[in-house]
């Protein structure tokens, strides 16, 4: 296929409720939409997910903006591409920018699908029909607020529920919980907010049974996760210190985590991402997939990677309406006793509702190949 054109829409929309983390908190959600069309009018779309603040990776939406338009597309636009497979080695010379990569070859993945009457998860060699999701709850700072949200979650059916944590809003918080919802499948986010200094604290979480702990230490760190797993019985799950295969192979060997929340941002695309699913597969570690409060097309790349047979634990994709008054496609994504349906239809299976992108548009770019 041939890429004649690409658009990039940038796009404006606020989420119905603050998302805090460890680092601070977020409600208005700037984000690239990419849209690729071949040679014979099939389109293909993808979302960048960088923030407007680099918090959780240095990269931001207008770092994405310049590193897309000024180098990713030129590598693109008017080239032959055989498989998205492809793409990644034509970025090779782009230092990092992982984000920005996944935007522009998570759209020539959708279009490859389409093209070939395939949806996205075949595309990928997916598996499953439905995906389990989990909910990601950002800090609360009233336990009872917490609790109620939990229930809440729960009576919707969500299959595991995870919390952040952050230094004074850690073991009171988890142990609330616990004393509510004995049995949920619960784990704990600290979104790198701890160091080796507080393993002796840390540890106090393993009373808990909680399914992991999730980037306990420093975002690029995986070194002292290995000393620290080693005196956790909770499973370390590494999320912002994985940005490639071989981050994932280091970490593993290492002892450093023992599950790995793969996200297609992140790690530089769907083909970076299959590649640390495939590994973690052969090692036997579990993976799972995170989420960036994705508006629709992001969250449609998500649920066809976790089609994929080593997703065996619940992700973080939730629901369109957990985040959006109006989500950009059509239909939305629906979570039905904690899961969510595959889509049919060929590439991402959701229709971008153009409507609603106009009304939260902010800017629009257009590249030809002459
Ligand atoms: O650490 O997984 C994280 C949101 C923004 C940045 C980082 C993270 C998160 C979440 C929310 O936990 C996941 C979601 O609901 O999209
Ligand atoms: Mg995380």
């Amino acid at each position: 296929m041939i890429i004649k054109k690409i658009t990039i829409r940038k796009m404006q929309m606020m989420m119905k409720t603050p998302f805090s983390t460890s680092f601070g908190t977020l409600q208005e959600k700037d984000f690239l939409v990419l849209e690729v069309q071949d040679e014979l009018g099939n389109t293909g779309w993808g979302e960048s997910v960088a923030f407007r603040a680099p918090w959780y990776t240095e990269e931001t939406l207008e770092t994405n903006l310049h590193i897309i338009k000024d180098f990713l597309i030129p590598l693109v636009l008017g080239k032959e591409i055989g498989h998205p497979d492809d793409v990644s080695s034509l970025f090779a010379t782009i230092r990092k920018n992982n984000m920005a990569k996944a935007a522009v070859e998570g759209a020539i993945w959708d279009l490859y699908a389409k093209r070939n009457k395939l949806t996205l998860s075949q595309a990928l060699g997916g598996e499953r029909d439905k995906i389990e999701v989990g909910i990601s709850i950002g800090i609360h700072d009233d336990h009872a607020d917490l609790v109620a949200a939990v229930q809440e979650f729960i009576n919707i059916g969500y299959k595991r529920i995870k919390v952040k944590i952050k230094p004074n809003h850690d073991i009171a918080v988890i142990r609330e919980l616990r004393k509510h919802f004995p049995d949920v499948l619960l784990m704990a986010d600290a979104n790198s907010a701890y160091t080796l200094q507080n393993a002796e604290l840390l540890k106090q979480l393993d009373a808990f049974n909680l399914m992991m702990i999730e980037q306990p230490l420093a975002h690029d760190d995986i070194i002292d996760h290995a000393v620290l797993q080693k005196q956790l019985t909770t499973p370390i799950c590494l999320d912002e210190s994985i940005l490639s295969l071989e981050d994932a192979r280091k970490a593993v060997e290492l002892g450093s985590t023992k599950i790995i929340n793969v996200k297609i941002g992140r790690v530089g695309g769907l083909t970076e991402a299959k590649k640390i699913h495939d590994y973690c597969m052969e090692q036997g570690i579990p993976v799972w997939c995170g989420g960036m409060l994705e508006a629709g097309i992001g969250r449609a790349h998500n649920i066809a990677l976790t089609t994929l047979p080593n997703f065996i634990l619940p992700g973080d994709t939730a629901g369109s309406s957990h985040y959006w008054e109006q989500d950009i496609i059509s239909p939305e994504v629906v979570v039905e006793d904690g899961y969510i349906r595959v889509p049919t239809g060929y590439g991402i299976g959701y229709e971008p509702n153009l409507t609603v992108m106009e009304q939260f548009m902010v800017d629009e770019m257009q590249f030809d190949s002459k």
